[in-house]
């Protein structure tokens, strides 16, 4: 186990922008073993192998992990995540380039050592094709498992570009393959132009629940995400936030299949935070950030770095409540 902190023990923090690169300068270990007392681990998954579009996604985890910001509570929620609950970085899991089966299977083994030592993992991609590894490892522990899907795309195609395997195919194989519950499968922020007719009857013939963006804006996104917890409600679940969700305002270069018309930072970081705090996340993620720049000065990483944490809050609130 490495602390980041060693050094700056006597400050209580340390500079964003000095020593080892960790979420939140939180410790680090790359041993199983040394997971159990902790509750949350966070895990980078850095592929982007599966798009469809412009890649750079597998360069996140790093950028995330320098986006950082001070240590405290968050001055709406009022909790301190960092200090409520024991987190540490596992790292990465240990992909290689250019060889996708391998990198999943190396994802989905590295997410199970977390969720086996009684740990919620958190992942950072890495492209959205890292879900599937991740629902995956999630379910052969718990079963079929709800799912909340922040998105601008459903991810619900047959094939793209002929591939079974793809960031846009990654949501129909998990619910083929009997490891998302569709009935308790909701997906928010739809919009733009894609998918068609065929995939939105193949969900709606599954009892997918889409929630689009112009449901977001016309009814505001309290009521989407009261909604979208009714039809989840209690039992395993897993939150998958794509970054392209937002607005591409919010993240000027910052993803690889940005549509414009999206949400606020300020309406997913709240999504996130009540997500966590209203539903048994058994795991979560947050995927298709393209990083553009040195640290806090990206804004799409910046962004992720908080989502994140807003996920941290929200399952702080959950466990001082319970
Ligand atoms: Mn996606």
């Amino acid at each position: 186990m490495l602390d980041p902190m060693e050094r700056w023990r006597e400050y209580g923090e340390k500079p964003d922008y000095a020593g080892p690169l960790t979420f939140g300068g939180v410790p680090i270990t790359q041993d199983p073993a040394a997971l159990s007392g902790f509750d949350v681990a966070v895990i980078g998954a850095p592929v982007d192998e599966l798009v469809s579009d412009r890649p750079g996604a597998s360069l996140a985890p790093r950028a995330i992990r320098a986006a950082s910001c001070p240590p405290g509570p968050h001055l709406e929620a009022g909790v301190d995540a960092f200090a409520a609950l024991r987190i540490v970085d596992f790292g990465d899991a240990p992909i290689v380039p250019a060889q996708p089966e391998r990198n999943h299977a190396a994802i989905e083994h590295t997410v199970g050592q977390a969720l086996r030592a009684g740990v919620l993992p958190i992942i950072i991609g890495g492209d959205h094709s890292i879900t599937e590894p991740n629902v995956r490892a999630c379910a052969a522990l718990h079963g079929p498992v709800g799912l909340l899907h922040f998105d601008t795309h459903t991810d619900t195609g047959d094939v793209v570009f002929g591939a079974r395997v793809s960031h846009g195919t990654v949501m129909r194989r998990l619910v083929e393959g009997g490891h998302i519950d569709p009935r308790r499968y909701v997906q928010v922020g739809l919009r733009g132009y894609w998918p068609g007719s065929a995939e939105f009857a193949w969900q709606a013939e599954h009892g997918i629940t889409s929630l689009f963006m112009h449901d977001v804006r016309e009814r505001g996104i309290r009521d989407v995400m009261r909604e979208a917890v009714e039809v989840i409600g209690p039992g395993p679940a897993f939150l998958t936030i794509d970054v392209d969700v937002l607005d591409p305002a919010f993240i000027p270069g910052g993803t690889g299949t940005p549509e414009p018309g999206g949400m606020t930072s300020g309406e997913l970081l709240w999504a996130a935070r009540t997500a966590a705090a209203e539903l048994d996340l058994v795991g979560a993620d947050l995927v298709e950030v393209i990083p553009t720049g040195v640290a806090s000065a990206d804004p799409a990483a910046l962004v992720g770095d908080r989502i994140v944490r807003e996920i941290l809050t929200g399952v702080a609130l959950r466990r001082s409540a319970s």
